[in-house]
């Protein structure tokens, strides 16, 4: 790899970083995110003369997204040591009792989630924050007043503190969402953590109110006062929050190496992820004597479960065809339990990760399950490999179509790219037919799957194309179904031009990226003209995004869909979305000044200008108010000599919000 390559890939990597974290709209899954970054490293460490600062290796772990307002923790949120074994936790009881014999502990769930802390002041929430990197963290108290048993105002309104605990999904939550974001071709989250910090992350907090997330909490903090550990959790309770009552306290390491056990099975059947226990020592006064090392507490240790594994015979590898043309192998294997379920299927995400794995036909796999939840293959049991084992063979040509496959060297994904594919025209017009696309009531995969097989879809205007004759033409199709069937076809036209953009089903372009094109361009026929840098300016669409949508636009076929489209009467224009007329900006001369801290000038101005308001650049007798962020310069002095309002940004975002 030569420089520039190395610079190209820094700069990719930080995209989709940039699309997972802060967008919560991931483009590649995290195999694929991985072996970039490893590819990454290791040109690093040929080049290290080459290395950027902003370099993904140079960031160290639980980044700060630059997208809320920073909090500094009053008190840091500490790590915990980690244990792997039962040495290591009676080495841990060794060290504790070396300080106090009698020593009692409490054991409690570790939870898979994200560790939060929330301030209050005499019974008022006044911020809650993620962790960030234990000293940093992010301001998300809107996101977090969404969940329920985080209160803004407590009745104990005496109470000052610091209360922490962990936010999580609920595991039928996180299928639930998940399975909604396939419906949706979005990308699907690898665990219910990741799931849960995509929705905290949200900028909008309406989307986190959708996530049902739910939290736990198990530490009260009063500045200047110790407390033992139950006490805290009895308080907490008190207090109203909720706290888990499965805790156990014993003096006896042994005990708790015994509910280890225990847990280690009865972990499955809990409705939320736990991925160990948490052993603490219980009085404030021990705890105090011990102290802490780096970052974490002395008096405190993780015991990790170990990941469950279970070993199963590969009887065949499904490669399938989806929307885009990738072909993606599944592995089948003889049906065993597994973390709680009986699994025989697995996803081997592409031919970099069979090859990487060695996997061969007939070998003895080794299972997990990632985030407690999707099946996966850690390794290959290879000593029990008959001589002889054939290497998985990787299909030249497509499974559905028969055209041949290709696998470019710079991309894992092995694809096909006849566009008349029938799997991918399946899949393609399976997706147009939506509910969140086209909306085509009573239209099913099997009624277009003999619709494409008799090639009356063939690209996606053709669905304005049949007729009744071409339904009563297959079987089980009655006249009265065939009518139902055109209507709600002919009802799409109807939809919004954000509707038929996601429909359109291009690479990248999800239900909220279609919506910001459509509101942006406002017309398929803006889009046709648009440069990249046109869409790389919309709020939202990243480098790769644009470009690909870019592309998109340019081919000779997708013109002639949108003429098609246009004649047969589909919306290809919406309406500017409406000027609000009765926020507390609206109608109000606004200028800005100093540095902004929660919004970029960009975006705050077109936000209030949505609200009705005007901004304008400079201080006169018209203005009407005065936004200042840090460092105002001469236009506040300006705005005070006139006696013209001035507000901060909290107090805008009060406002805003309706709090004052
Ligand atoms: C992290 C966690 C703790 C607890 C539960 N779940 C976690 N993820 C607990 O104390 N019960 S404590 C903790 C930390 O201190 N980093």
């Amino acid at each position: 790899m030569d420089y520039p390559a190395y610079l190209e890939l820094v700069k990719q990597l930080n995209q989709y970083a940039h699309e997972y974290y802060e967008l919560d709209q991931p483009t590649i899954n995290d195999f694929e995110y991985d072996q970039l970054y490893k590819r990454l490293l290791a040109v690093e460490k040929e080049h290290p003369d080459w290395v950027e600062h902003d370099s993904p290796s140079q960031r160290v772990g639980g980044s700060v997204s630059t997208s809320f307002t920073k909090i500094t923790h009053e008190i840091p949120l500490y790590s915990l040591s980690n244990a792997f074994s039962a040495e290591d936790l009676r080495a841990f009881d060794r060290r504790v009792k070396a300080v106090n014999q009698s020593a009692r502990y409490v054991g409690e769930y570790k939870y898979d989630g994200l560790s939060i802390s929330l301030s209050y002041k005499e019974g008022q929430l006044q911020y809650g924050a993620t962790r960030g990197n234990g000293l940093v963290g992010e301001d998300i108290t809107a996101n977090l007043l969404t969940i329920s048993g985080i209160p803004k105002h407590l009745e104990d309104d005496s109470f000052t503190g610091i209360v922490r605990g962990e936010c999580y999904m609920p595991k039928e939550a996180f299928q639930g969402l998940n399975q909604l974001r396939e419906e949706e071709g979005k990308p699907t989250f690898a665990n219910p953590r990741n799931a849960a910090a995509g929705s905290l992350r949200q900028l909008d907090s309406r989307v986190t109110k959708e996530r049902k997330l739910a939290v736990y909490l198990y530490q009260l903090l009063i500045p200047g006062q110790s407390m033992d550990q139950e006490k805290q959790l009895e308080k907490l309770a008190e207090l109203g929050f909720p706290v888990n009552p499965a805790y156990i306290t014993t003096s006896s390491i042994e005990e708790f190496i015994d509910y280890t056990k225990e847990m280690t099975e009865k972990r499955h059947s809990l409705p939320y992820e736990i991925d160990g226990l948490v052993l603490k020592v219980n009085d404030g006064q021990t705890q105090a004597e011990m102290g802490f090392t780096g970052k974490a507490p002395k008096w405190a240790i993780a015991y990790k479960f170990p990941a469950e594994m279970k070993a199963s015979l590969l009887r065949d590898v499904e490669w399938t065809v989806g929307r885009t043309g990738v072909v993606t192998p599944t592995a089948v294997f003889d049906p065993v339990r597994l973390a709680g379920t009986t699994v025989q299927r697995a996803s081997l995400h592409n031919v970099d990760f069979i090859r990487q794995k060695d996997l061969h036909e007939g070998d003895t796999i080794i299972l997990f399950k990632a985030g407690d939840i999707i099946p996966e293959v850690d390794r290959v049991d290879k000593d029990k490999r008959s001589s002889g084992a054939k290497k998985i063979a990787v299909p030249t040509h497509c499974p559905a179509c028969e055209e041949a496959l290709l696998h470019l060297e710079d991309e894992v994904a092995l694809r096909c790219l006849n566009p008349n594919c029938p799997a991918q025209l399946v899949e393609g017009m399976t997706h147009f037919a939506s509910v969140d696309a086209m909306n085509m009531m009573g239209v099913g995969p099997k009624l277009i799957q003999q619709l494409v097989e008799r090639g009356l879809l063939k690209t996606l205007s053709d669905w304005y194309r049949l007729t009744e004759e071409d339904l009563l033409d297959l079987p089980h199709i009655k006249e009265k179904s065939a009518r139902n069937i055109l209507e709600a076809i002919a009802k799409s036209t109807n939809r919004p031009l954000n509707a038929l953009l996601f429909g359109l089903g291009i690479r990248h372009v999800g239900k909220n990226v279609a919506k910001l094109l459509a509101q942006h361009f406002l017309s398929s026929e803006a889009l046709f003209k648009a440069e990249k840098e046109d869409l790389a300016i919309v709020e939202g669409i990243g480098e790769v995004m644009a470009n690909t949508i870019y592309q998109y636009f340019q081919q000779k076929e997708v013109r002639e869909l949108f003429d098609d489209f246009e004649k047969f009467g589909l919306q290809l224009t919406m309406e500017e979305e409406k000027v609000a007329t009765d926020s507390p900006v609206t109608g109000l001369t606004i200028v800005l000044t100093g540095k902004l801290k929660q919004w970029t000038r960009s975006d705050l101005k077109k936000q209030l200008e949505k609200l009705g308001a005007k901004i304008t650049g400079s201080v006169s007798k018209k203005t009407d108010l005065l936004i200042v962020g840090e460092d105002p310069g001469s236009k506040l002095d300006k705005a005070k000599t006139l006696g013209i309002e001035v507000w901060t940004e909290e107090n805008l975002r009060d406002r805003l919000e309706g709090r004052l």
